[in-house]
């Protein structure tokens, strides 16, 4: 598998060399002096911050409403909490730009519409290759193997009883499928947020550390060098992982997420947990764990989730998802609908661990401003970044742009396809474009 740093997508682009003379024509001309007058204004805006009605008789403040005056609603009429009616709006979705391909499909976080970075389990992506079940998890079992006795001396079966009683683990980390972002290799524009990036959760996972169940079946780390993790579904879904990842702690299989048992649409009662890994790796309804000595070439990692690059090869074992940043409000299909004072929020993250800076800038990447990074800034977790902006009504182009403590930049769509082409489907963690327009309507667009 060799050593990953030196992969082709790995990009080191210098911040400042970012643009061709022809981009900077097509946008640069005037836009200096309207981004230093808005920073100026952006200030203004925070000492007086916000453009509330000055006690003009607005009813909604002069009525006591009527259910103010009533009883409220018993406890425990919800046993398990949902949200506000109100928010009913706020859904996982199918692309508009996906066929579903008998119960392969997708659907989508609602990015736009989501605070900090923990992902409501309800709203977290699914991706299954075959269709979900809710596995009875009093019959099912992990078996941990090997083809010879050399890599491992006892071969094991776990009831998910055995698994919680064992030392546990709670971290948070992200998931993102290898394909996020995907349709946008091809220029297909889709409308929002929740279509080009919500392939894409962030939850608080617990679990047991595959390390000490390995230990516990008597590995031997200088012969077994690679696992295969297999998922007990139809789609005989197995991923290769390199034993380094085990070996330092970070993978674990996980029956947990967000204070409560895994979803079972996110693998219930067990899913292995690779961190900075894409999310195929992260086995759902996990059943067993092969040690061996070389990677397996099994279908989802020789067919599927490889990238074919300029050269006509195809890159493969590419799993680390690179440093990569949205902004999530405002993002296509929203509309701005006044000139002023806008919280600009996103998220970035990255595969190799934390997120050491995010930039946004509104004039499409000529000028960039840091933006406020909200912590605690956590390994291979979503970082929520925020950023002052006064909208002077004239078009703007927002954009984000990450770095990790790797000093990986992300890098823009130029500078992306350059390496790697446009023949990909896979690992795309370019820059993100939102235009807006002088209506304040928001939509995706692609700046090289
Ligand atoms: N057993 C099994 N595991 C699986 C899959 C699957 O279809 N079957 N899909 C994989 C893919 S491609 C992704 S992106 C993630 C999605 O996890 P989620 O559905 O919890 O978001 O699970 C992975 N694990
Ligand atoms: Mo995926």
């Amino acid at each position: 598998m060799g050593d990953l740093s030196k992969q082709p997508g790995r990009l080191r682009p210098a911040p400042e060399s970012f643009l061709s003379e022809a981009q900077v024509k097509a946008v640069a001309a005037g836009r200096r002096d309207f981004l230093r007058k808005s920073f100026i204004a952006a200030g203004a805006a925070l000492a007086a911050p916000v453009a509330a009605r000055a006690g003009e008789g607005d009813p909604a403040i002069l009525n006591l409403p009527d259910w103010s005056k009533t009883l409220g609603m018993p406890v425990a009429m919800n046993p398990y909490g949902q949200p506000s009616k109100y928010e009913s709006q706020l859904l996982r979705r199918e692309s508009p730009g996906l066929t579903r391909v008998g119960q392969a499909s997708v659907s989508f976080t609602p990015l736009q519409g989501l605070f900090g970075i923990i992902t409501p389990s309800g709203l977290h992506f699914e991706r299954h290759h075959q269709g979900w079940h809710d596995v009875d998890p009093a019959v099912h079992r992990l078996m941990i193997n090997a083809s010879d006795p050399a890599f491992l001396k006892q071969p094991k079966v776990y009831t998910m009883d055995d698994l919680m009683r064992l030392p546990s683990v709670s971290r948070i980390h992200f998931i993102e499928c290898g394909a996020n972002t995907g349709l946008e290799w091809g220029n297909v524009a889709v409308p929002t947020v929740q279509y080009t990036h919500g392939m894409l959760s962030c939850s608080e996972f617990t679990g047991v550390p595959l390390r000490l169940l390995l230990e516990d079946c008597g590995v031997d780390y200088k012969k077994a060098r690679f696992v295969l993790a297999e998922g007990a579904d139809g789609s005989s879904m197995t991923r290769t992982i390199p034993m380094e990842m085990v070996e330092n702690g970070e993978v674990f299989v996980a029956y947990g997420m967000n204070g409560e048992m895994l979803r079972p649409e996110n693998g219930y009662p067990l899913r292995l947990v690779v961190p900075g890994v894409q999310g195929v790796s992260w086995v759902k309804w996990l059943r067993r764990i092969e040690v061996g000595d070389k990677p397996w070439a099994t279908k989802d990692e020789a067919v599927h989730y490889i990238d074919l690059m300029p050269d006509g090869l195809h890159r493969q074992y590419t799993s680390i998802q690179e440093c990569k940043s949205v902004i999530t409000t405002p993002s296509g299909g929203q509309r701005l609908l006044e000139k002023g004072f806008y919280n600009v929020s996103g998220i970035a993250w990255s595969g190799r661990g934390k997120i050491t800076r995010v930039d946004v800038s509104t004039d499409g990447g000529i000028n960039w401003q840091p933006a406020r990074i909200e912590g605690p800034v956590q390994n291979k977790a979503l970082t929520r970044f925020n950023m002052n902006w006064v909208w002077d009504g004239k078009p703007a182009m927002l954009q984000s742009r990450a770095v990790d403590e790797t000093g990986y930049v992300q890098p823009s769509y130029g500078q992306l396809r350059a390496v790697r082409g446009s023949k990909s489907i896979y690992h795309n963690n370019a820059i993100q474009t939102w235009k807006v327009a002088e209506s304040g309507e928001i939509s995706n667009v692609q700046v090289l």
